[in-house]
């Protein structure tokens, strides 16, 4: 058992319940015979055949046989965590749901987050958007929050996911690329459906390669409703925001680190809840009035716009801590099944056309994936309430329901399961009021696909954008038809000149004044930008800083990873001076030396070696110190892979701190062919090296950085 469990989560104990302990017990069948040799079959003589009677290798073998079940269509790499979740103040004006009003409630929680395009064993590296998915195990029944990690989604229509997930997964002829966007048929067809044009553009952000699952925000993405007992609707958007701020990683750093360990993040996420260092995200609202719907400049139930906070204020309204790692990866992570359809009294869906379709997939695709609609029996999609109703048998029943009936009305079965009164929490949907014609279109308030992501792109820091542009120049560069990367420079000049002009300068292709095909063939054969960018309106913005990572948390260096560079006879005054004030803080010391096992110090005490200099690499860390010892320096200077080492974490911008004799490794490297940089610290501060770490990143290096040749 993981030592973070918490056992008044209540859904930790129902999950005890099922959990198996195989300590001191004796292999046996699955039928309870106990077993004495499970590693020979059943043979006719020494070297003969093997026997069709072995019932032994006959239910190992097929038991092994039938142990995979289909992966996710989209998000089947994804790792998770159990928590719980805690309400700061009710807010009982807008919903009546209890995890919004009890304050004295720690509502259990089990949260996945996932990549989307790749399969289950693809790197957690790739550039994509990342899934956000919360279970909130309610006394109420259970609430998933099934988001994503970026505020917008591509697409305005359910009918359109199957298009957008075959055009970005791997090409079907050569099942290539794996977890990657960077390919023809994903931009063929964004080129030509711009209402991905937002999201797109994010997904060129560094969002899109967080440094951990814990330093990225999450977004319920549509607008839903909270209701409150008045039966009062408020549109409501979701948000996680990270305590430890939002943080991304290079993408020359990614691509390092999808070699070097592909299971980055979820060691990562892994190792934080072990250690007791609990990942935390506080939520947020941002509430619309009712009669505010047609007060902006886009439309509500619109899933490719999002609300600026600038415009509406996101008010924290609890925390959710993750603290237990589960106890098994398929039993927990690969069976959870998070359904948007699952709401309680006080949540409401609004129609949003994405939303509604996302009502019917998830139930479905569960139902192939886990292969019964028992799915809900399962032990980590059970609610922590009781259920009863008239469902009965399908595959895989494991419950045993008494009695003669399974209908309603009855009068056999005494009238039960009976009906909820209102009074006593039974769900309503809430009333809106609808008079329309049937029609198979969208509404002209959905045509706006310009101004966000030019908002967006005007929002970001200058090194973001730099980032940014590099991530167009790759990803089309990868394309290898000259008309797909033509309509998307032609697009990219509508969202911003500049940016287009850099990106056709990288590709070496000229901006086309026209395209002869449709812009969008999605939604009509119309070629007229202007349809598709409207005038601005009272409430647009031209700056939005909220979007900026430039704006995150910087205050802490709680969980980042040290790498300390010594070789045997290190100096141990320099070393407890510097990791005293480190470690304080919660950061993370690794020893890396020439070798593995323990290394000396100055004062000949061993020292257990975390990694050897040949199994680890510099992107797995978020900074350098290098502690004096003639020594030890002399014996780094010998081992050129370390010259390497701190070259590329001069290029990923990271702060380096060495200390005496250190320096001479400095000179051996580019770092010191560039003045002043104020997150190189030679002979410096403890504290100020700590400060540069909590930057996350010096980015005011990246100039100097491009000229590093690692
Ligand atoms: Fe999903 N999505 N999705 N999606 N999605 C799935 O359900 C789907 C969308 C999201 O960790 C699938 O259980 C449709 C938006 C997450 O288990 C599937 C549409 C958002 C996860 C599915 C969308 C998401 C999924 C695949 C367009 C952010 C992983 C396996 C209408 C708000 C949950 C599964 C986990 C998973 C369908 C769009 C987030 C096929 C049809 C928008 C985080 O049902």
């Amino acid at each position: 058992m993981s030592k973070t469990s918490n056992d008044k989560n209540k859904k930790t104990a129902d999950l005890k319940k099922f959990e198996k302990d195989y300590e001191n017990k004796t292999l046996t069948t699955n039928q309870g015979l106990k077993v004495n040799d499970t590693n020979n079959s059943l043979k006719s003589g020494e070297r003969g055949s093997t026997l069709l009677e072995d019932f032994l290798l006959r239910e190992k073998i097929s038991s092994f046989d039938h142990e995979r079940i289909p992966e996710r269509i989209v998000h089947a790499r994804g790792s998770g965590a159990h928590g719980y979740f805690e309400l700061y103040d009710s807010i009982e004006q807008y919903s009546k749901a209890g995890i919004f009003t009890d304050t004295t409630r720690k509502t259990p929680v089990f949260a996945r987050f996932s990549t989307v395009a790749g399969s289950k064993g693809s790197t957690d590296l790739a550039r994509d958007v990342r899934g956000f998915a919360v279970k909130f195990y309610t006394e109420e029944g259970t609430w998933d929050l099934v988001g994503n990690n970026m505020p917008i989604f591509f697409i305005q229509d359910a009918i359109k996911f199957p298009d957008l997930i075959h055009a970005v997964k791997p090409e079907p002829n050569k099942e290539i690329p794996q977890a990657a966007s960077a390919h023809d048929t994903f931009y063929d067809f964004v080129s030509r459906t711009t209402e991905t044009m937002h999201n797109q553009i994010w997904l060129m952000s560094d969002r899109a390669i967080p440094r951990s699952l814990r330093m990225m925000e999450g977004f319920g993405i549509h607008t839903f409703r909270l209701i409150n007992d008045k039966g009062e609707s408020h549109f409501v958007k979701f948000h996680w925001k990270p305590k430890l701020g939002v943080h991304s990683v290079t993408w020359d750093e990614a691509v390092k680190i999808s070699g070097a360990d592909s299971d980055f993040h979820r060691r990562d996420l892994w190792d934080a809840i072990e250690s007791g260092q609990f990942p935390e995200w506080e939520l947020g609202i941002q509430i619309v009035p009712q009669e505010d719907e047609h007060k902006f400049d886009f439309d509500l139930l619109d899933p490719t716009k999002l609300i600026p906070e600038e415009m509406v204020p996101v008010q924290l309204i609890g925390k959710m801590t993750l603290n237990r790692n589960p106890e098994n990866f398929f039993a927990e992570t690969e069976q959870v099944a998070f359904l948007p359809g699952h709401i309680v009294p006080g949540i409401d869906f609004t129609n949003d056309p994405l939303l509604q379709g996302r009502l019917f997939s998830y139930r479905d695709t569960q139902l192939s994936r886990l292969g019964s609609p028992n799915f809900h029996q399962i032990p980590i999609n059970r609610p922590v309430v009781d259920v009863h109703n008239n469902q009965r048998d399908a595959q895989m029943q494991m419950e045993i329901p008494k009695g003669q009936t399974a209908y309603f009305p009855n009068s056999l079965g005494g009238g039960c399961p009976h009906l909820a009164k209102m009074e006593e929490g039974a769900f309503h949907s809430y009333e809106e009021r609808i008079d329309a014609k049937k029609i198979r279109g969208r509404s002209a308030s959905f045509s706006d696909h310009f101004s966000q992501p030019a908002l967006f792109y005007q929002s970001l820091a200058k090194w973001e954008q730099e980032h940014l542009k590099e991530a167009y120049i790759f990803e089309l560069g990868k394309c290898t038809h000259q008309h797909i990367q033509e309509r998307m420079l032609y697009i990219i000049d509508k969202i911003n000149k500049d940016l287009a002009k850099k990106v056709a300068k990288g590709l070496g292709i000229a901006i086309p004044k026209s395209i002869e095909e449709p812009l969008n063939q999605a939604i009509g054969a119309d070629a007229d930008v202007a349809k598709f960018q409207p005038s601005k309106k009272i409430h647009y913005l031209d700056d939005a800083p909220t979007l900026s990572q430039a704006n995150t948390k910087f205050d802490s260096i709680a969980t980042r990873q040290i790498a300390v560079l010594v070789g045997d006879g290190f100096s141990m005054s320099d070393f407890k001076k510097m990791t005293a004030v480190l470690k304080n803080e919660a950061a993370v010391i690794k020893i890396i030396a020439p070798h593995g096992g323990q290394i000396k110090c100055d004062e000949g005490m061993e020292h257990k070696v975390d990694a050897s200099i040949a199994t680890t690499e510099s992107v797995l860390y978020d900074a350098i110190y290098i502690p004096g010892g003639k020594a030890s320096i002399d014996a780094l200077m010998k081992e050129k892979k370390f010259i390497k080492f701190i070259n590329e974490a001069f290029k990923h911008c990271k702060a380096i701190a060495v200390d005496h004799e250190a320096k001479q490794l400095l000179e051996e490297t580019y770092v010191l062919d560039f003045e002043e940089d104020e997150a190189i610290f030679i002979d410096a501060k403890p504290q100020d090296f700590k400060k540069a770490i909590a930057k996350h990143r010096n980015w005011n290096r990246m100039e100097n950085a491009k000229k590093i040749p690692v």
